[in-house]
């Protein structure tokens, strides 16, 4: 279908035109997108000079899946560069991140890149975060502090939600790292705003991360529906 299609679109383009015979450390992030990133890193004539970091088990398994070599943000600390998807990205490469619950490993690796490459599909490009069709900034929480966290978000002017994991789990998602997602719908966030609303809601005691990845970005490919690709620097 259209949106597949344009996921593989952006993640063929973008480790293309951006992964080089230079980089040996290379950050593979978490999501449906992304799953063409590790395919065509997979596919580099180098691959046995490459180490790569996931961002969470669904990423481990990627990058295993596609016959590279695994390492850790423990082992590499420094990466070359990181592709990773998003749910939301504005103009000024602001991003919503965190659909897929893999939030902090995602920007610890974002935080190890030289260059992180965001790789989305049409529906992504909002261009203001908070009017995506998913609702909220997703919030890595340690479960002993969610509802004071939730609380203070309220405080705030954020509607918190703790996600669930019905159908597949009663009771909230738990997190690769042992932590509640709570999903804080603030409405949409102009772009001049977001790093100081990612500030306040870091500052919470009992968060560990929020969703809102600013200034982290370099780059990011979007697919669109024509099959053509909007890149974003
Ligand atoms: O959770 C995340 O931030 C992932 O990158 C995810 O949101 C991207 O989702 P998708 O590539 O499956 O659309």
């Amino acid at each position: 279908d259209l949106v597949e299609k344009s996921k593989k679109l952006s993640a063929y383009a973008a480790v293309d035109d951006n992964l080089l015979s230079t980089h040996r450390v290379i950050g593979i992030g978490s999501g449906s997108t992304v799953v063409y990133v590790a395919e065509r890193v997979g596919q580099a004539s180098n691959k046995s000079d490459l180490v790569c970091v996931p961002t969470g088990f669904q990423s481990r398994q990627l990058i295993i899946d596609n016959g590279l070599r695994l390492g850790s943000t423990e082992e590499y600390p420094e990466i070359d560069i990181a592709f990773d998807g998003a749910d939301e990205i504005d103009t000024n490469l602001g991003l919503i991140k965190g659909g897929g619950a893999c939030l902090f490993q995602e920007k610890l690796v974002a935080a190890c890149s030289k260059q992180l490459v965001v790789v989305a599909d049409y529906r992504k490009d909002t261009g203001v975060l908070g009017k995506g069709w998913r609702k909220g900034v997703p919030i890595e929480v340690v479960p002993a502090a969610y509802t004071k966290v939730s609380l203070d978000l309220a405080k705030l002017g954020g509607k918190p939600v703790v996600r669930s994991g019905l159908p597949a789990k009663a009771g909230p998602v738990v997190t690769d790292n042992g932590n509640f997602i709570i999903d804080c719908d603030f409405g949409e966030i102009p772009p001049a705003q977001v790093a100081e609303l990612n500030a306040k809601i870091k500052a919470l005691v009992g968060v560990v991360e929020t969703g809102l990845f600013v200034g982290l970005a370099s780059k990011a490919y979007i697919g669109n529906a024509d099959g053509t690709i909007t890149k974003k620097t």
